[in-house]
């Protein structure tokens, strides 16, 4: 079965280096030689590598990404006295911590938080080049925008975090720190002050569907895998006839589970599941602290968990008590 290119055989067959469609008018050149064939990569996917495509826009989100690392980067680097063996060896515990709350949404100076808006800012911006390079390539090759608009699902998250809610809350200071366990605390202490986020229900849909996208993705993926000796892999084509990879597959379902998706409806279940989850997540994390203020609390009111027993006494809000801040 020579025309078979997967993980599992040892089979790698290659036709000849394809340029792709041709483009149309308005587009760069791309760039690179002609392109060429990785072994290893094949044993992965596709083996082609480039020409790559550039563009104004990717190569934009480039720089400023790049930018935007750095500074978080230099301001590590600063922190541990500009010793690169520290800063290998203190890595995941480094921060480029947000401004102090006094601070408000004004521009602080730039070591007390200023570094953090600028690399904040220059990262957001990147990533929204990177949105509408995804936007514009899919455009050209004619295709649809589907990937654009799961990506727009994750910014949106994205931009809650860092950017809409700390507006909201008047604050630079709610954002997210940039480093690997800071941004790991901030999740657990956000998730106290705002007392437990287990209670916030855009917070349980964002997991069921986080859950359910990858139980979607294993059982796609193990279905097509299951049905690749019949072509399963070539699966538009296969909808319409019978006795097909599709049809055993779709078969398989209804045999197991009672029911099916189709070849194409399947890929519409993943796409809403995955694109949901941090939608709800983003709608949850923006509620939080602008209009609940406690979610243990918010579900105790709203019948959805039962009060503490009336021996503990009434349960005081932990917010209000005395020497809180607001
Ligand atoms: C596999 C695609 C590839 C992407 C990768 C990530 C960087 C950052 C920069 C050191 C699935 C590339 C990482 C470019 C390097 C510096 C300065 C995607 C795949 C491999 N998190 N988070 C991680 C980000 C938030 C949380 C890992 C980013 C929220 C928890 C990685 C963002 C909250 C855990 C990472 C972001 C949160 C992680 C692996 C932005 C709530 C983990 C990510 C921009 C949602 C896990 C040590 C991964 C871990 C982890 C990156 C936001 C919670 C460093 C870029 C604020 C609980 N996060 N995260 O594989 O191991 O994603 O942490 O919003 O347990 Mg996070
Ligand atoms: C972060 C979208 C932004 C990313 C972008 C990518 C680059 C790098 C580089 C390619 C991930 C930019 C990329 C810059 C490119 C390369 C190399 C998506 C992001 C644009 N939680 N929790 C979620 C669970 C608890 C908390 C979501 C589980 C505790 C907070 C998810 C549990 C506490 C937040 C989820 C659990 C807590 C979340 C994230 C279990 C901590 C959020 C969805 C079993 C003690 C976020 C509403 C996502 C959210 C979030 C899962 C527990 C806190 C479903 C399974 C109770 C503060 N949690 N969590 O897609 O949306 O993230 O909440 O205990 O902000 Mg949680």
């Amino acid at each position: 079965m020579a025309q078979y290119q997967n993980l599992f055989t040892r089979v790698q067959p290659s036709g000849p280096a394809y340029m792709g469609v041709p483009l149309p008018q308005g587009n760069s050149e791309r760039t690179g030689r002609e392109p060429w064939f990785f072994y290893w990569l094949g044993w992965l996917g596709n083996a082609q590598i480039g020409p790559i495509y550039l563009g104004p826009l990717g190569l934009m989100s480039l720089v400023l990404g790049t930018l935007s690392i750095n500074i978080m980067g230099f301001n590590m680097l600063a922190q541990v006295n500009w010793d690169p063996i520290e800063f290998i060896r203190q890595l995941p515990w480094l921060a480029l911590e947000p401004p102090r709350p006094e601070y408000g949404l004004r521009l602080p100076p730039m070591n007390e938080g200023g570094w953090w808006l600028l690399s904040g800012g220059l990262l957001t911006a990147s990533i929204l080049l990177w949105w509408l390079r995804t936007y514009t390539r899919a455009r050209q090759l004619g295709l649809g925008t589907h990937v654009a608009w799961a990506f727009a699902s994750a910014i949106w998250l994205f931009l809650v975090l860092g950017f809409f809610r700390p507006l909201a809350m008047g604050n630079w200071g709610e954002g997210v720190p940039f480093g690997i366990f800071p941004h790991l605390d901030w999740t657990a202490a956000f998730s106290l002050r705002y007392g437990n986020l287990f209670y916030n229900p855009f917070h349980a849909l964002s997991i069921a569907f986080l859950y359910g996208a990858t139980m979607l993705f294993a059982m796609h993926g193990a279905t097509i895998l299951a049905v690749s000796r019949y072509g399963g892999d070539r699966e538009i084509d296969q909808i319409i006839d019978r006795g097909t990879a599709s049809e055993r597959a779709v078969l398989f379902w209804r045999w197991t589970m009672g029911w099916g998706a189709t070849m194409e409806s399947i890929h519409r279940w993943a796409w809403w599941f995955a694109v949901l989850c941090p939608l709800c997540g983003g709608i949850g994390i923006l509620l939080s602290g602008t209009v609940v203020d406690n979610w243990y609390l918010w579900s105790v009111k709203h019948g959805v968990a039962p009060a503490y027993p009336a021996v503990f006494g009434t349960v005081i809000d932990p917010a209000t008590l005395q020497g809180a801040k607001p």
